[in-house]
């Protein structure tokens, strides 16, 4: 029994495709969003975050397996369930709380709340609110990657709603 399972495990290392800094990062980085959504989604409760409050829990994995997938210069966007992209692309996660609090200090300045996180700096273009709406926008994006010939891409992220918006198929 012991040898058979130490077989598996001497399997399962040899077939990983990833290395333990990898996993160690996606560990590290889904677990961030998870408790930042808990937390979030207590302060909500608590009303000291107000207006809108669309949290990311049980999707980290998406958002941290992607951003391991991109390189320096790529470019990411999604729609409005977006505490936990920032967070994933490296965004102090105080700037992204100070956001959900209407904060000077947020990370769009407290003008934009739980439905608008910008980070120029790390590439995140939001943060949007209509249904689809970023995926157009995505596609620009993308499109002066592709004419500034800089071989970089932009990631656009959606729920399956989007699909249904003649935006997605327009663009
Ligand atoms: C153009 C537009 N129509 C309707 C809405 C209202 N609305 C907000 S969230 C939502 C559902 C979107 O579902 P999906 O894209 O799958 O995302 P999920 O919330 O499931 O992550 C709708 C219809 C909107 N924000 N924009």
């Amino acid at each position: 029994m012991a040898a058979a399972k130490g077989n598996t495990k001497a399997k399962a290392k040899k077939e990983s495709k990833f290395s333990k800094e990898t996993y160690m990062f996606w560990y590290e980085n889904m677990l961030l969003q998870r408790r930042f959504e808990e937390k979030a989604g207590q302060l909500y409760g608590q009303q000291k975050i107000r207006g809108f409050c669309h949290l990311y829990i049980g999707q980290e994995a998406c958002s941290s397996g992607s951003v391991s997938a991109l390189k320096e210069g790529d470019k990411y966007i999604t729609a409005y369930r977006d505490h936990g992209h920032p967070l994933a692309l490296g965004t102090d996660p105080k700037a992204v709380m100070a956001e959900l609090m209407a904060k000077a200090t947020g990370i769009s300045k407290g003008k934009g709340g739980s439905m608008h996180m910008f980070d120029r700096e790390k590439g995140f273009f939001g943060g949007h609110g209509i249904v689809g709406g970023q995926v157009p926008l995505g596609a620009g994006i993308a499109f002066a990657e592709k004419y500034n010939k800089t071989g970089n891409l932009c990631m656009c992220m959606m729920g399956d709603g989007a699909v249904r918006q003649g935006a997605f198929h327009e663009a």
